[in-house]
């Protein structure tokens, strides 16, 4: 299973960009650069004083009637928005990939650190930002879900689910497994053990391998950041 696979493009605000919602009020979104074209429209919940943490506070507020969407969320320092998967739970989605993505994954460390792509289509939430998130006592899962050409899903967890700050280099944390694809990162075989690496990027090579595994290229595509062992 290539969990991973392709992702990347990019562009890097470490600006905040300051819009102005219906209530007249400056809304600023650490993020806003992954908003699509009239995105703040689409916020499903932008006219509100105080943000949820994540989307699991928004879908457990709303009884379960929320719906998939975009959304603000406030884990840490700034609030950023998020494509919320409501139907499955409120799951906040940090990765968004399909097979034909227009979107590249090819890209460097800030483009990784801050997020990339659009929260309407394919996109890298950003480091930082899960850092920010999981970044409490509460514990959080990640779940991997994986839709085939055939629309067949297969979805894997793991509990807890932490990444570390940007001095550790974003390092990964995942706990116990479960599910029905196979384990891809936290399975121990040879030199492919994603779990507890740190994150590499073509122009920050933090793995195990003697080249830069976030540079090889399958199938022609660079592997794109990762938490590469060495390097699968
Ligand atoms: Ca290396």
């Amino acid at each position: 299973m290539n969990l991973k696979s392709s992702v990347g493009f990019i562009l890097l605000l470490l600006f905040k960009c300051a819009v102005w919602t219906s209530a007249e009020e400056a809304m600023v979104l650490a993020n806003a650069h992954l908003l699509p074209p009239g995105g703040y429209q689409r916020l499903s919940n932008n006219n509100e004083k105080e943000y949820a943490r994540d989307c699991y506070e928004i879908f457990q507020h709303s009884e379960g009637s929320a719906k998939d969407g975009l959304y603000v969320i406030h884990p840490m320092k700034d609030p950023i928005v998020a494509y919320c998967n409501m139907q499955d739970g409120g799951w906040t989605v940090i990765q968004h990939i399909t097979a034909n993505s227009t979107v590249d994954f090819d890209r460097i460390w800030l483009d990784y650190k801050y997020g990339f792509g659009s929260v309407h289509d394919n996109y890298w939430l950003g480091n930082e930002y899960v850092y920010q998130l999981t970044n409490t006592s509460r514990p959080y899962t990640l779940r991997v879900k994986l839709v085939d050409l055939n629309a067949e899903i297969k979805w894997g967890e793991y509990e807890p689910f932490k990444i570390e700050d940007e001095e550790s280099q974003y390092r990964i944390r995942l706990g116990l497994y479960k599910g029905n694809a196979a384990d891809a990162l936290t399975q121990d075989t040879e030199a492919y053990l994603h779990d507890n690496q740190k994150f590499t990027t073509k122009d920050r090579d933090n793995d195990n391998y003697f080249q830069n595994c976030a540079k090889l290229e399958y199938n022609g595509i660079p592997g794109g950041g990762w938490w590469y062992d060495s390097c699968a």
